[in-house]
């Protein structure tokens, strides 16, 4: 191991900008090298920056990124040779970032001091991203001077809780690891068949029966609380949502008269189905249930859910029959599953939340965003949808769930979301795009490794420019190198091949 002293030369300088991950949108570089120093380092708040001290998004990040920056370090100094100064144009610092938050960020970086300036605390957050990844390890360090950065889309990762229970620890550890990646929504499948996690005040009985466990595998509110605060400092929406009518089999243990009953041979078999739509009480308790998710999560999205729904339980029901036909439906299972779609859309948008829904849903209600998830012509899907005039989000090519050979990670970058045929405000409708973590067969064991860094090369799919980073040849060397800064930063990614990452030998 080096000693301290070398350690501390050894964080002297910015490295190129190349070493940035995911690149930026655009930027220009010098050849110059400034020193760094642990000791006369110093986060500071710019004179004209509307946030100053006090500010919890700001103040957090900046404990944060100097940790990062000098890993074996724990404050900055009084006297402040090197000071980065942050500025932002309007102060969101008791906010929860939502669609309209500006990412953009402007750092430049010379002798004596960095400037960082955002329109917004979570610009600042992304621009203190890239400041900590340009901090140089050792010596044949180059430059950085001057850098304009947006993101193209946005979005997340999609961690299911349901086919595996996920410790809190482990989703935080992930939100670390997005900021670093610069990923900006946390899609949480917080409940599907086979558990129920997420304890309801309203209902309690749907976690105490539907968990695995009633007492260790659930969130209480004050989970889900910790989780929505920890990822709003890192600029991280947490979009929660709660599937339906199908995907709901966990929800029958703790409620009465929600699912369908299934008939063999004229009689209840004792087994149920999706949620039954031809009951009035199923959309009382779906109207209390989303009224206190509304007010637990924060931000203005929902995911509603609506894949694969199995009508062959509905068609055996001769209730739901008889419903169908009072309503006119006939015997067109599709037409009852728009009716109970439509219902919890209303009952969403009452509460003034902009519903997403599954690809499925599309097919028959052509009215809220869709997330494409199906595999073939996924771009054949995103273009329909957006031709509707509805946003659209894209998962389709970065299912990472499956075990594959990390090599996989050419294919998830080669990925171009907007290659189909449309106008120009048709692709602005492809708000972003998802990487999907199912949970079969994945939980807090490997989800690291499987999620990183796979996951980045989406990222860098996502945010930077796609002419500036199209060529896989060129990538490889610095996602190895990121690779290792996040290994660094203690998170067990996985390696891309052959090799070894410099700072085991510190
Ligand atoms: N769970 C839920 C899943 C899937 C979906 N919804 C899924 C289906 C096929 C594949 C991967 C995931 N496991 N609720 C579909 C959106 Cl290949």
């Amino acid at each position: 191991r080096i000693t301290l002293l070398q350690l501390e030369q050894r964080f002297l300088c910015f490295r190129q900008l190349e070493g940035v991950w995911p690149l930026p949108q655009d930027f220009t570089s010098s050849m110059e090298q400034y020193p760094l120093n642990p000791h006369t380092f110093h986060f500071g708040y710019g004179k004209q920056s509307v946030a100053q001290r006090g500010c919890s998004v700001l103040d957090s990040a900046f404990k944060r990124y100097f940790s990062l920056v000098f890993p074996d370090y724990s404050s900055g100094s009084k006297d402040k040779p090197f000071t980065a100064e942050i500025s932002v144009d309007h102060d969101h610092c008791d906010d929860y970032p939502n669609e309209e938050s500006s990412e953009r960020y402007n750092l430049s970086v010379s002798e004596r001091k960095a400037v960082l300036n955002a329109e917004t605390v979570w610009g600042a957050v992304r621009g203190l991203e890239t400041f900590s990844q340009l901090v140089y390890q050792d010596d044949s360090a180059k430059f950085i001077i001057l850098m304009y950065v947006f993101n193209t889309f946005s979005w997340g990762i999609l961690l299911d809780t349901s086919r595996h229970f996920l410790p809190v620890q482990t989703i935080l550890k992930t939100l670390d690891a997005m900021a670093y990646n610069k990923f900006n929504v946390f899609h949480w499948h917080i409940v599907d068949d086979p558990s129920f996690p997420y304890q309801s005040c309203t209902f309690p009985n749907l976690s105490s029966k539907g968990a695995f466990h009633p007492m260790t595998h659930i969130y209480t509110q004050s989970d889900v609380r910790r989780v929505i605060s920890y990822a709003r400092l890192r600029g991280i929406r947490v979009l929660p949502e709660f599937d339906s009518p199908g995907h709901t089999s966990s929800w029958g243990k703790g409620t009465s008269n929600l699912l369908t009953p299934c008939y063999r041979s004229g009689i209840p078999s004792g087994t149920f189905g999706p949620v039954n739509p031809a009951l009035p009480s199923t959309y009382q308790f779906m109207a209390r249930l989303f009224q206190e998710v509304s007010s637990v999560f924060p931000d203005s999205f929902i995911h509603l859910g609506g894949d694969e729904v199995d009508f062959s339980c509905w068609r055996s029901n001769p209730d739901i029959r008889t419903f169908m036909q009072k309503m006119g439906f006939g015997v067109d299972f599709a037409k009852l599953q728009a009716f109970y779609m439509e219902s919890i859309v209303n009952i969403t948008s009452a509460l003034k939340k902009t519903s997403i829904v599954w690809q499925d849903v599309f097919d028959y209600h052509k009215r809220v965003m869709v997330e494409v998830w199906r595999a073939g012509c996924y771009l054949c899907e995103v273009r329909k949808v957006a031709k509707a005039g509805l946003r659209v989000i894209l998962a389709s090519p970065w299912y990472l769930d499956q075990p594959g050979p990390t090599h996989d990670w050419a294919r998830y970058y080669t990925v171009w979301p907007l290659a189909f045929k449309g106008t120009d405000k048709q692709k602005k409708l492809v708000i972003g795009g998802e990487v999907c973590m199912w949970g079969e067969y994945v939980d807090a064991t490997n989800l690291t490794p499987r999620l990183w860094p796979r996951a980045s090369a989406a990222a860098e799919r996502l945010w930077s420019d796609e002419r500036r980073t199209s060529n896989v040849d060129q990538a490889f060397p610095r996602l190895q190198d990121f690779r290792c800064k996040l290994v660094r930063r203690g998170i067990q990614a996985e390696p891309l091949y052959i090799g070894h990452c410099k700072h085991e030998f510190q």
